[in-house]
């Protein structure tokens, strides 16, 4: 890994599309930490995606480029490109076959970061993947742990921020979580403020409380499981945009969908427009397993956390619907 590093005068980072705060961070940090490191060397961050506003306080957030990846690459010509946050090479751009192309015809070496247990599906010169709970922990063991590069409070705030967004502030299921916990130790300890980086994450416009309203207003509760619905008309009067929108149905349904006392879990329906209505399910462990309900109205996901997108001619026979599955 060193050995690549020092070889290479022109380095790109880059991370998956649909980019959530994990990917960015792994990114970012990985960026800062050579850039500090090797100050001679020319490094830049190219994202295929849109980036997530709400950490867009990091330090150097406002260099990311976004740009489309194979361009990037014939544009800048680096020596090396290192991958964050996910194996599969059709994740970090629209044009993998060109990308695949073009490392291999200008020897371009390649550094894969990850966490997640997918093996990778384009070759690799160094990779690093402990199957820890963010990728953003991987950068630090990686950098800071092994190969003894320092960092300050501005790059250790990267890190604890991608920490925070890929663990739900770690409260997931993690098998090293006494590693995780010292990391977040040793941020600490360099000055790293949580509540700051919580502040950012937990900010919502005035607007999702009209979303949150009418998830309030539709909530009908049934014995042990409860419902609730957006319909057309108020999506149509929505002045949010996609993004804002579906984050503020998704904060409701953190909240409160399988959190209603008496309740251990629930869905909503939305409309989507065309006839078109997406249900969301979720449920307490143990529960019930709504991964078989939604695989009934033809979706999938988890056993707790499940999708289904449904063609029907209105909202109430949507509900109606699924309703005859459940009783
Ligand atoms: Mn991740």
């Amino acid at each position: 890994m060193k050995e690549i590093i020092k070889n290479s005068k022109k380095i790109l980072v880059t991370s998956h599309t649909n980019c959530d705060q994990d990917g960015i961070c792994s990114a970012l940090a990985t960026k800062l930490i050579l850039e500090k490191h090797f100050p001679n060397k020319e490094i830049v961050v190219n994202i295929e995606s849109e980036l997530q506003k709400n950490i867009s306080f990091l330090k150097d957030f406002s260099k990311i480029k976004t740009e489309n990846l194979f361009e990037k690459i014939k544009e800048f010509k680096p020596e090396t490109i290192i991958f964050t946050d996910s194996s599969s090479l059709s994740r970090f751009t629209s044009n993998p076959s060109e990308v695949k192309e073009i490392i291999a015809k200008e020897k371009i070496k390649i550094i894969l970061i990850d966490h997640h247990k997918t093996e990778n599906d384009f070759k690799v010169d160094f990779k690093y993947n402990n199957l820890r709970s963010s990728c953003a922990e991987e950068t630090y063991h990686l950098f800071v742990k092994e190969m003894k590069l320092d960092i300050d409070v501005k790059i250790a705030e990267v890190i604890m921020t991608g920490m925070i967004f890929d663990t739900g502030v770690f409260s997931y299921k993690n098998e090293f979580f006494r590693e995780t916990a010292n990391v977040v130790a040793d941020l600490v300890e360099m000055g790293v403020n949580i509540e700051k980086i919580l502040s950012f994450k937990n900010i919502y416009k005035k607007e999702y409380l009209e979303v949150f309203t009418q998830l309030n207003k539709n909530l009908t509760l049934k014995n042990n499981f409860c419902y609730s619905f957006i319909t057309e008309e108020f999506l149509k009067n929505c002045t949010l945009t996609a993004d804002e929108y579906k984050h503020a149905y998704q904060t409701w349904i953190e909240l409160f969908l399988k959190n209603i006392e008496g309740c251990k879990w629930g869905f909503i329906v939305r409309a989507e427009g065309n006839n078109e209505y997406f249900a969301s399910f979720r449920s307490q462990e143990g529960a019930q397993n709504v991964r078989i309900l939604a695989q009934k109205l033809g979706g999938g996901g988890h056993d707790y956390a499940s999708g289904a997108t449904l063609q029907a001619k209105d909202i109430d026979s949507v509900i109606e619907k699924i309703i005859s599955f459940i009783l």
